[in-house]
C-alpha cells in the first residue's frame, strides 16, 4: 500500500476507534483500489475515498418493551445509511447481541460495493440491534419489533431506505416491523424486503443468498470447466443462507458434510440429503432448535461442541472440494484457511459477509483457489430484493422460473465482471479485486456525477 493509503488507514482507525471490522473492511477495498487511484486521479482531487468510508447518517435510537415477566428491557437500535449514490439505501437488519455500531458500518460499507455490483439501483446501508431473538418468546419478539419500528418508521420509505433481513431476522421478524410500518405511516408499500408471498413478497426470496452463492461457486468451477457435481461441501450456519446453500448444492450434485450454530457443527459423511435438510429446517425455522439434535436424529452423524479458546475450528479441517462459509464475520481465522487448503479445498464461496480474516484471505489468494468474496457471491439476497422492489412499484409479481431466471443471470454478471476487471487490473483470477473495483467505480463514477454531496 502506498504512503497516501497508509495514512488514510491510520485516519480511519483514529477516527472510528473500537470498531476493529469496520477497519477490516475498509482495508480490504483500499488493498484493491491502490490500482484505480493511479489510473484516476479525478478520484483522487475529489476525495471520493474520503467520502464512501463516511456514513451518510447515521441513526441510533432506545428500543425499550416490555418482556414476558413484565420487566421493562431497553436496546439500542441503529440504522446507517452508508451511501446513496446510485438509490435508495438498502440492506438488511441484524438482531444479535453481537451488534455494535462498528459491526453495522463494516456491513453497510460491503453493502454499497455489492449492491453495486447486482446491476441494480440501490446504494447501501444496514441496520439492527444488540437484541437476542434466541429463547425469546413470538410475544416478545413482536414487541420488540414493534418498538423498534416505531423509532425506525420515520427514516425509511420505498424510496428512502428499505431495510431486509440478516442474521435473527427472518420472515417473521419482517412481518412484525411491516404491521408497525403500515400502522404508523398508515400506506402500504414496499418498505421492507423478505415480505410473506401474499402480502408483497417475491417468490424465491428465501432462497435468493443460498442459491445465488452456489451458482456463482458454479461459475467459477466454470473457468477451470469444471461443475459441482460429486464435490465435497463444508457449509457452516443452518440459518436461511446455510438451508437454501445446501438445498442447491443438492440439485447441483453436491455432497454436503456438515452444518453448524454457534454451539457446535455436525458432521455427517453419508451427506445432508433432502430429508435431513427438511429435518434442518423444521429443527431451525419452526421448533428454533440447535443444530446438536441432527445427530441425535442422524447417529451416524458426528456433533462437535464450540470450543472455547480452540485455535482453529474443526469444521474447516475435513477434506473436501468447496467450502461455503455462511454463519457470520471471521469464522475463518489463518490457521483455517490453511487446513482448508491443505485438505485440498479448490472452492471458497463466502455466503456470509466477511467470514475470512484479512490473513486467511491472503492464503486463499497465494494458493490461487477460487475464492469468491461475500460481497460478490452473496450478492444474490439482495439482488432478489432489488426485485421485490421493482415487483411491488409495478403492483405485479413474477413467477418463480422467472425469478430464478433473472437471479442466475445476475449471478453471471457479477462474476463476468469480476473476471473482466481483475482482467483489466493486471490480477487475473483474483475476485477480491474484481468484485472490490467492479463495485467502486459505479458508485464513485455516481459520485462523481452528483458534485461535492
Ligand atoms: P440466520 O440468523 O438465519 O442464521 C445465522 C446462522 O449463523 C445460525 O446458524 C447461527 O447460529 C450462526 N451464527 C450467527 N452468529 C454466529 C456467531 N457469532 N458464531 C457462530 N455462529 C453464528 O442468518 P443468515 O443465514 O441470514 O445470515 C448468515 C450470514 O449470511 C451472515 O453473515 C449474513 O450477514 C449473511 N448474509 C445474509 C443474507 C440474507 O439474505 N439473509 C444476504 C447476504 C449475506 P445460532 O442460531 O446459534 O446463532
Ligand atoms: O447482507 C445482505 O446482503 C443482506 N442481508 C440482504 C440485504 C437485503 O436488502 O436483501
Amino acid at each position: 500500500m502506498n504512503d497516501r493509503l497508509v495514512r488514510l488507514m491510520d485516519d480511519v482507525k483514529a477516527r472510528n476507534p473500537a470498531q476493529p471490522e469496520f477497519h477490516q473492511a475498509v482495508e480490504e477495498v483500499v488493498d484493491s483500489l491502490e490500482l484505480v487511484l493511479d489510473r484516476r486521479p479525478e478520484y483522487r482531487s475529489q476525495r471520493i475515498l474520503e467520502r464512501i468510508i463516511e456514513p451518510e447518517r447515521v441513526i441510533l435510537f432506545r428500543v425499550p418493551w416490555v418482556d414476558d415477566q413484565g420487566d421493562v428491557r431497553i436496546n439500542r437500535g441503529f440504522r446507517v445509511e452508508m451511501n446513496s449514490a446510485i438509490g435508495p439505501y438498502k440492506g438488511g437488519l441484524r438482531f444479535h447481541p453481537s451488534v455494535t455500531l462498528g459491526i453495522l458500518k463494516f456491513l453497510a460499507f460491503e453493502q454499497v460495493f455489492k449492491n453495486a455490483l447486482t446491476t441494480l439501483p440501490m446504494g447501501g446501508g444496514k441496520g439492527g440491534s444488540d437484541f437476542d431473538p434466541k429463547g425469546k418468546s413470538d410475544g416478545e419478539v413482536m414487541r420488540f419489533c414493534q418498538s423498534f419500528m416505531t423509532e425506525l418508521y420515520r427514516h425509511i420509505g420505498p424510496n428512502t431506505d428499505v431495510p431486509a433481513g440478516d442474521i435473527g431476522v427472518g420472515g417473521r421478524e419482517i412481518g412484525y416491523l411491516f404491521g408497525q410500518y403500515k400502522r404508523l405511516a398508515n400506506e402500504f408499500t414496499g418498505v421492507l424486503t423478505g415480505k410473506g408471498l401474499n402480502w408483497g413478497g417475491s417468490l424465491i426470496r428465501p432462497e435468493a443468498t443460498g442459491c445465488g452463492t452456489v451458482y456463482f461457486a458454479a461459475e467459477m468451477l466454470a473457468t477451470r470447466g469444471d461443475t459441482l457435481d460429486g464435490k465435497t461441501c463444508l457449509v457452516s450456519g443452518s440459518g436461511n443462507v446455510a438451508q437454501f446453500t445446501a438445498e442447491k448444492l443438492l440439485d447441483l450434485g453436491g455432497r454436503v458434510v456438515t452444518l453448524s450454530d454457534s454451539s457446535g457443527y455436525i458432521y455427517d459423511e453419508a451427506g445432508v440429503d433432502r430429508e435431513k435438510l427438511a429435518f434442518v429446517m423444521e429443527l431451525k425455522n419452526h421448533r428454533r432448535g440447535r443444530i446438536e439434535e441432527y445427530a441425535q436424529e442422524y447417529p451416524d452423524a458426528a456433533y462437535t461442541p464450540v470450543e472455547d479458546g480452540a485455535d482453529h475450528n474443526p469444521l474447516w479441517n475435513h477434506a473436501a472440494d468447496c467450502a461455503f462459509p455462511s454463519a457470520t464475520q471471521n469464522e475463518i481465522n489463518e490457521q483455517d484457511a490453511r487446513n482448508l487448503v491443505a485438505n485440498g479445498v479448490q472452492v471458497v464461496a463466502e455466503g456470509a459477509n466477511m467470514p475470512t480474516v484479512a490473513g486467511g484471505v491472503e492464503v486463499f489468494l497465494d494458493a490461487g483457489i477460487l475464492y469468491g468474496p461475500g460481497k460478490a457471491a452473496n450478492a444474490g439476497g439482495v439482488a432478489v430484493s432489488g426485485l421485490e422492489m421493482a415487483q411491488n412499484s409495478m403492483r405485479f409479481s413474477w413467477s418463480r422460473e422467472e425469478v430464478d431466471r433473472r437471479l442466475h443471470g445476475i449471478m453471471k454478471d457479477i462474476h463476468a465482471t469480476c473476471v473482466a476487471v481483475s482482467d483489466e487490473f493486471g490480477t487475473p483470477g483474483n475476485y477480491v479485486n474484481g468484485a472490490n473495483i467492479g463495485g467502486f467505480i459505479k458508485v464513485a463514477d455516481a459520485m462523481m456525477d452528483q458534485g461535492i454531496v
